[in-house]
């Protein structure tokens, strides 16, 4: 978020790294927070989000990108561990165009279970 901007032009997810909603953080640091989907497409579903407030993965810096999906590769990682789940989606919407709702770059990681996508 950039220091001095309005508080009504805020995204929710910039409000929610504000602490002024709440939020269930599954991870934090210095760049990047993630935390559970308030309406999940499974159980464990996170959404990982930099701390930068910009809309389009365009927007980041290599490094800012890289540390993003590390970060999401991790929770994949420990959903699995922790939850049981066998693999995972990994999905960004990337503008209007393309159904993102919050203008604030996020990456879905969506846990998927024995028989709930595919045959497994
Ligand atoms: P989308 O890729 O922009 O469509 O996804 C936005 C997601 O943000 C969607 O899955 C919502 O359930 C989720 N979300 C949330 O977790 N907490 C909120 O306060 C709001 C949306 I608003």
């Amino acid at each position: 978020m950039d220091a001095g901007e309005p508080r009504s032009l805020l995204t929710v997810f910039a409000r929610i790294l504000a602490g002024e909603l709440p939020a269930s953080f599954v991870w934090q640091d210095d760049r990047c927070a993630a935390f559970l989907d308030i309406n999940p497409v499974s159980r464990g579903h996170a959404l990982v989000i930099p701390k930068r407030s910009v809309q389009h993965l365009s927007e980041l810096t290599t490094e800012e990108l890289a540390h993003l999906w590390q970060v999401a590769r991790e929770i994949g990682s420990a959903q699995q561990a922790g939850l049981g789940s066998l693999g995972q989606h990994f999905l960004v919407n990337d503008g209007r165009a393309a159904s993102q709702s919050v203008p604030h770059v996020h990456i879905h990681v969506i846990p998927r279970y024995r028989g709930d996508w595919v045959k497994t």
